[in-house]
């Protein structure tokens, strides 16, 4: 009986203590009519990358689909700092296949790995361009079949611009965050950042051409948290 209360007793403060985390969910919808994508002539020019395109490629500076839905925004809570779990996170992957970044939009925790893969039979190299002080300027040759790279930063700082100096169209974007909390939203549009511990939080979105929206939100103790946001063409 005694073990029993006891027990009870130690199950009673466990759960006063540990607050259920919840997940944030949500949707981006892109509302107006983006510009059309430009075409990437001197790719589809170039004699080694070119021929890996049978079309003409094209910019992906918004990638919306039927009913608006809208990828490749970034999504995170703000005002949360100091609780990345750094390099043993799991490694972040970009891969350049056909001369193109993929995906060109990614985010990582400080300290996480980004590995960066070449599928192409063309040499890159990959030329990272931070502007926060601390983040390492970085410029690594890859040839084809060449083992893949790693980059990671130790500071928080968004839409970091990654480049080939070989192939000048080649662009992608990653974002740092010295914290689990963030996401990049699909091509369905949706996003979802896992166990968030309870509390009131700002919630940013943000995409490289149509900006930044905000959003307070509460996370309850164990409760999906669901947020529908928008954000306009420019
Ligand atoms: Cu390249």
């Amino acid at each position: 009986m005694k073990r029993h209360l006891a027990l009870a007793a130690v199950t009673a403060l466990a759960s006063a203590f540990a607050a259920t985390a919840g997940d944030v969910v949500g949707t981006i919808t892109l509302k107006g009519t983006p510009p059309k994508e430009k075409d990437i002539t001197p790719l589809k020019e170039d004699p080694n990358c070119g021929k890996l395109h049978t079309a003409m490629p094209t910019t992906k500076f918004y990638v919306v689909g039927a009913k608006g839905e809208l990828a490749d925004v970034v999504v995170s809570l703000e005002g949360i700092s100091g609780k990345s779990t750094g390099a043993s996170a799991k490694p972040v992957v970009m891969d350049q296949k056909n001369c193109i970044y993929v995906p060109q939009i990614l985010a990582v925790q400080t300290g996480q790995k980004l590995v960066v893969k070449n599928s192409d039979p063309v040499l890159h190299n990959v030329h990272s361009v931070p502007t926060v002080a601390g983040n390492p300027e970085d410029n690594k040759a890859q040839m084809p079949g060449g083992a893949d790279l790693t980059f990671s930063f130790p500071k928080a700082e968004e839409f970091i611009k990654f480049k080939c100096d070989v192939h000048p169209w080649m662009f992608a974007w990653v974002s740092v965050f010295d914290h689990p909390y963030f996401a990049v939203s699909g091509a369905d549009g949706t996003f979802k950042i896992a166990n968030v511990p309870p509390g009131k939080y700002t919630l940013k979105a943000n995409h490289r051409k149509a900006g930044v929206v905000t959003q307070e939100i509460e996370v309850k103790d164990g409760a999906p948290t669901t947020v529908a946001l928008s954000l306009d063409a420019k």
